[in-house]
């Protein structure tokens, strides 16, 4: 399996629930093998196989739960 490392820039996060929203909503995506979000710097690594998911896919989901993809 490929997998590719995704760096997002990801704004409107201000506390630890909001991590914990934006983990949540990319760990329920198929094909998200590993998701780490860094909350004070605002971005986020996440390991995708991308024949199961696109980056597109990724941005909607983040949006999607109230966040800003830069
Ligand atoms: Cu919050």
């Amino acid at each position: 399996m490929v997998k590719q490392e995704i760096h997002l820039s990801i704004s409107g996060m201000s506390c630890a629930h909001c991590k914990a929203a934006v983990e949540k909503a990319l760990q329920g995506l198929p094909g998200v093998a590993r998701t780490e979000v860094f909350l004070e710097e605002g971005r986020a690594v996440v390991e995708i196989d991308p024949a199961r998911v696109k980056v597109e896919e990724l941005k909607m989901k983040i949006e999607e739960a109230g966040y800003t993809v830069d």
